[in-house]
């Protein structure tokens, strides 16, 4: 059949919203803005771990560093299963965190700036982890089968950490002085940096067009943006906080607020690997990445005994769930 009739029948399926699978026919471009964006976003989860990572330590009490300890674990597991979608459509793991780890695979610009103090926390569950359930609501419906399947499962756990950010502020917001000094001046240097999150203009952003012909993206970046403002800009009020826009303000003909102009210049220059950890950020993650490498081989090393030693497939069961449930059997 000529490409262009299987063009043709896959664009049609996407328009009708039948999910495309690994083994459907595709076009490579479709493939790589895929492999690109679910990878992208992968390495986002994971680097997403280390301005958190920074206050498991440090949380005020037990109750905030076991819910600490909790948010950071699902976003290693949200990783996992982007991981996972990635490889369905034809890359190795292997292959996408050595683009990460040089350099050449983009994670999100957010997790270039630093966390010097706990109300950082709640900045980042309310305003970053809120910023990316607007973007990731939509995922859920993305065209590509894998990938909507994941987002799913991400986005019921990412309300969960918005809100828990979203407390962490409240409580600030009600205490001293100084921690409402601290839950402001934590807003102040999140706000922009998290409206950057949703990606340039839409006149500026070269993929969104295409991206939303093929039902990946279902909004624009500019249309979810202005979405996530309007909602900020009423639950900073339950704060009791502002947001550090001055141009912040509603306007009723557009039923939107309007906000003041976003400094491009700072968010590509963080993109392009500037910002003020990008270094310490990819230092971090390669170490882990070396420093883990027994753990992988010994896993595999495992997996390769199981196969080939027959006592092994009826070795006891490891976990006391599963050894439970064969007493029952
Ligand atoms: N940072 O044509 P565009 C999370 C790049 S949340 C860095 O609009 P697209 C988490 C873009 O990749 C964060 N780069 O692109 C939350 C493109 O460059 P390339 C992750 C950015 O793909 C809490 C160029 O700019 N979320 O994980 O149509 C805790 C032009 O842009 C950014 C996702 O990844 C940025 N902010 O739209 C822990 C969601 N924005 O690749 C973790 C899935 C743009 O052509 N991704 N660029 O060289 C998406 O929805 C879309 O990829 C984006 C960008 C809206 C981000």
């Amino acid at each position: 059949m000529p490409l262009q009739n299987h063009e043709e029948i896959f664009q049609k399926k996407v328009d009708r919203e039948v999910r495309i699978e690994p083994r459907d026919w595709m076009p490579d471009q479709y493939r790589k803005t895929l492999i690109r964006q679910i990878s992208q976003h992968a390495h986002s989860e994971i680097v997403g771990m280390l301005p958190e990572g920074n206050w498991i330590t440090r949380a005020p009490s037990l109750r905030r560093k076991a819910t600490l300890i909790a948010k950071v674990q699902d976003e290693a597991g949200h990783g996992l299963y982007l991981y996972s979608a990635a490889e369905t459509l034809g890359i190795t793991r292997d292959e996408m965190i050595r683009q990460l780890h040089v350099g050449k695979a983009k994670y999100s610009s957010i997790f270039n700036y630093p966390t010097p103090s706990w109300a950082d926390m709640g900045a980042i569950g309310w305003l970053v982890d809120g910023a990316a359930i607007m973007n990731q609501v939509p995922l859920c419906r993305a065209s590509y089968g894998p990938y909507s399947r994941a987002m799913i499962r991400i986005c019921k756990e990412e309300s969960f950490h918005q809100r828990q950010g979203f407390e962490i502020l409240l409580t600030l917001s009600t205490g001293s002085d100084a921690q409402r000094q601290m839950c402001q001046d934590a807003i102040d240097r999140w706000w922009w940096p998290s409206i950057m999150m949703f990606g340039p203009n839409d006149d500026s952003s070269p993929n969104t067009a295409q991206s939303m012909k093929w039902k990946i993206k279902r909004f624009t970046n500019d249309e979810l943006r202005q979405r996530f403002v309007d909602i900020c800009a009423e639950q900073v009020k339950i704060l009791g906080m502002n947001l550090p826009d001055p141009e912040l303000k509603w306007n009723q003909e557009r039923g939107h607020f309007d906000f003041g102009p976003i400094n491009w210049d700072e968010f590509w220059n963080v993109v392009n690997g500037n910002g003020p950890c990008n270094k310490e950020r990819l230092e971090a993650r390669v170490k882990a990445h070396e420093d883990g490498a027994w753990v992988r081989e010994a896993a595999v090393a495992y997996a390769n005994k199981r196969k080939t030693d027959p006592r092994q497939a009826t070795a006891p069961s490891s976990s006391h769930f599963e050894a439970g449930q064969s007493l029952l059997k």
